[in-house]
């Protein structure tokens, strides 16, 4: 709003603001750039001012001042509450920033040297295009298959780290249609410059149209059950009758046992490390060392398709981000020990 009072919007001298949280931030940023100018200001007017009014002259000699109490107090206390402002105000836009609503519809993307690969819930597959639907919060899970990057839209005023090893992510809520600009803002080797692509934001007509077009090779979840497949994760996790494994059916979003004692949930992060790294956590009542290492033979992209997968095994996850309206399929044979799971809600009382 104040971008465009500046006239700089106009000039493209400023990224358009195209997203929810856009104006907020630039409200934010406009404080801090109008106070700092206020600042240098005065400052420099009082450096020239003094160095003319007690520059050297001849008879006048220069008397010692012992300093003012409360001068210093006001010029300490002052800013102090001014960078207070700045503090609380930008703390409120980070956690905001930190906390995407319930209803975020689920993107997935990769980052690798030198392109940005995206996934959606219903199967569709992109490099260096983003789609999205105008008024729809998005939440993007992001990983990286080998340096850091950093994903940014400034459009949006959205830049996150991606850092390799583990999910980051962000969100953000689309309010113009149109191409935006979309860049990996971290060097991340020679042909970093090119790690850039368009972010089509259109209504929801539009988008629903772009979205049945593709998708050939089923949705998330379905590509994932193929990968469950060819990585033998069935043979354990679905056939095993002597309960070696643990059943994935209801497991995302609940909370888990370790055999440290600790509960965790399983959210993305926990699924993702399960895959790659199973030993750093133990499901209790089994042992480590069954489940075979996958990291290096399943992609970061596999990875999603996979947790794509575990997800639509578990009936309470939303549609948004089940990517599939059918029913899940219940594939664990009765007989496996349950793992703990928490007590079913008592139906709504009539
Ligand atoms: C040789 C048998 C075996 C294979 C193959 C196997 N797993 Fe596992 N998996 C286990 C065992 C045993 C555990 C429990 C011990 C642990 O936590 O690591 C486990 C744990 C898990 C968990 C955590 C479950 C929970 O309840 O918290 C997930 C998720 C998982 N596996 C997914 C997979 C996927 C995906 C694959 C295929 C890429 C796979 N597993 C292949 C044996 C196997
Ligand atoms: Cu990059």
């Amino acid at each position: 709003m104040l971008a465009r009072l500046l006239f700089l919007a106009d000039l493209e001298l400023f990224p358009p603001a195209a997203s929810a949280q856009a104006g907020p931030i630039d409200d934010l940023y406009w404080f801090e750039v109008i106070v700092s100018a206020i600042m240098t200001v005065l400052i420099f007017a009082a450096i020239v001012l003094f160095a003319w009014k007690y520059r050297r002259r001849p008879g006048v000699e220069a008397v010692q001042i012992e300093g003012s109490t409360p001068l210093e107090l006001t010029w300490s206390i002052l800013p102090f509450l001014v960078m207070l402002v700045m503090f609380g105000w930008g703390a409120q836009l980070y956690f905001a920033a930190q906390q995407p609503p319930k209803d975020a519809m689920e993107i997935f993307v990769t980052g690798k040297q030198w392109m940005w690969k995206i996934q959606y819930p219903d199967g569709n597959r992109e490099i260096d295009e983003l789609h999205v639907p105008v008024g729809q919060p998005v939440k993007l899970t992001m990983a990286s298959e080998d340096v850091i990057h950093s994903f940014s839209i400034p459009a949006f005023r959205i830049r996150h780290d991606v850092v390799p090893g583990h999910y980051d992510s962000v969100w953000f809520t689309p309010t113009k249609p149109g191409r935006y600009h979309l860049f990996c803002t971290e060097y991340c080797g020679n042909q970093h410059a090119g790690m850039i692509g368009w972010v089509t934001v259109m209504d929801q007509r539009a988008y629903n149209n772009w979205a049945s077009g593709g998708g050939s090779q089923g949705t998330l979840a379905e590509q994932g059950e193929k990968l469950f497949q060819q990585f033998g994760c069935a043979t354990c996790h679905l056939l095993d009758q002597q309960g070696r494994c643990p059943v994935l059916r209801d497991l995302y979003n609940k909370p888990v046992q370790l055999s440290d004692g600790r509960t965790v949930l399983a959210d993305d992060a926990y699924l993702r490390e399960s895959i790659l790294e199973p030993n750093a956590k133990i499901v209790r009542g089994f042992e480590p060392n069954v489940m075979p290492n996958f990291r290096g033979q399943v992609s970061e992209e596999n990875v999603i398709q996979l947790i794509g997968y575990i997800k639509s095994l578990s009936p309470q996850t939303p549609a948004s981000q089940q990517g599939s309206q059918q029913p899940p399929v219940v594939l664990a044979p009765p007989g496996t020990p349950a793992k703990a799971s928490p007590k079913p809600k008592p139906a709504p009382g009539r």
